[in-house]
């Protein structure tokens, strides 16, 4: 199969790079990303140079670069992309409160124009990567089904919901081989360090604080970065079209449980802990029911929590050289302009 991804210099894009070429010597790989300040194609190195992975640098919102990204299989392979796998967007909640134009820009129009473009050409398979915010908040009880009404809460979860409305219209209207994933929150290898997990990590080595917002009880259902790429994997050559799959790591921890623990594993001190003012609009609670993927993928996720945290800690210390690039620059300013608020 040729597949054309979107967004693989990312956090889960790349490492779905990795996981499609070690899983599936046969498959060859587009990856269209823009590197924005979340790409980094050092998360590549590896696959530099392999004969079955072309990179084009384009915007997913811009129509030509699209073009490119289709015509680069044609060049490379002489057959045309057979699937997408639409990863790209803009990710981070906090920044969609800050200012949510490029989310619009992205994560809507991006979708559209993908969508267009794959139906132009004829592609057989599209997954559009979505997320469990879509669904909003729970309180104690329950826990999301692919059934539940879309009430996304954040200027990030709207675009990704509005961008799943838009994939739902293109199956309904036109019979186009859509399909949609919405997983929980991922932690692992490659994850930028603005997401709670990672910040927390790299503020601990770095012994400065690490800001837990509000009473630091909301809950995450937790999910290593490899079980999602297979369930997106599984999802692309098992999935029904126009179907919804939901996957969870059946692991919900409340955030300061997940502080804790990290420090516990990093031996540090719980007195880094601070709490700081509430992100707004703050969703208390994610779970997800994966049970339509596991009855009709086979899928089931492979980690436990506190292995998953304990291998990506391990990561992350033998990575500092990358977290100190990816901590440079651009996102420090971003960093000072968010904790100096609260
Ligand atoms: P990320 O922010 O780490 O990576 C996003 C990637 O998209 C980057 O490589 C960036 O350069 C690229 N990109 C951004 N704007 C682009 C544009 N206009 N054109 C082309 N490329 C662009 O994100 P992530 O955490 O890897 O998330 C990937 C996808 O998975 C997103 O669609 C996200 O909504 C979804 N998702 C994430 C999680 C999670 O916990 N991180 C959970 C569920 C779903
Ligand atoms: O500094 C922090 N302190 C803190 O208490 C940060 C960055 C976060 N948090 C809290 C907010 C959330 O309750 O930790 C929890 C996790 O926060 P994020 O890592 O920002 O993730 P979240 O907002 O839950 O969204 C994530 O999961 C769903 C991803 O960023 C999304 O892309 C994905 O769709």
């Amino acid at each position: 199969m040729i597949i054309l991804i979107t967004g693989g210099a990312g956090f889960i894009g790349s490492n779905f790079v990795h996981h499609l070429l070690r899983e599936h010597p046969e498959d060859k790989l587009v990856n269209l990303d823009l590197l924005t300040y979340a790409g980094n194609l050092e998360n590549l190195t590896e696959v530099e140079g392999n004969e079955r992975y072309r990179f084009v640098q384009s915007d997913v919102a811009d129509p030509e670069g699209v073009e490119r990204a289709f015509a680069a299989a044609e060049e490379a392979w002489g057959s045309p992309v057979d699937a997408v796998v639409h990863f790209a967007a803009e990710s981070h909640v906090d920044r969609s409160i800050e200012d949510a134009s490029a989310f619009l820009r992205t994560n809507v129009i991006g979708t559209q124009v993908l969508l267009e473009a794959a139906r132009r050409h004829g592609v057989e398979r599209f997954v559009q990567v979505s997320t469990d915010e879509v669904y909003g908040s729970l309180t104690r009880m329950g826990a999301f089904t692919e059934e539940s009404p879309i009430a996304p809460n954040s200027p990030y979860a709207a675009s990704k919901a509005a961008a799943d409305l838009m994939v739902r219209a293109a199956w309904k209207t036109h019979g186009f081989p859509a399909l949609i994933t919405r997983c929980s929150n991922n932690y692992g290898p490659y994850q930028f360090p603005e997401k709670l997990i990672p910040l927390m990590i790299a503020n601990a080595l770095e012994g400065k604080p690490l800001p837990v917002y509000g009473d630091g009880q909301n809950v995450r259902d937790w999910i290593h970065v490899e079980d999602h790429c297979r369930g997106i994997d599984l999802t692309l050559r098992r999935g029904r079209p126009g179907e919804v799959y939901n996957f969870g790591g059946h692991a919900e921890r409340p955030n300061l449980e997940v502080v804790r623990t990290l420090l516990r594993i990093l031996d540090r001190p719980e007195n880094l802990i601070r709490f700081v003012p509430d992100r707004p609009g703050h969703d208390r609670r994610y779970a997800m029911d994966s049970s339509k993927s596991e009855r009709e993928l086979g899928w089931r996720p492979r980690w436990t929590f506190e292995e998953g945290l304990e291998s990506t800690v391990n990561w992350y210390l033998s990575h500092q050289d990358w977290l100190e690039r990816v901590r440079s620059g651009a996102y420090r300013e971003y960093y000072t302009r968010m904790y100096d608020r609260r």
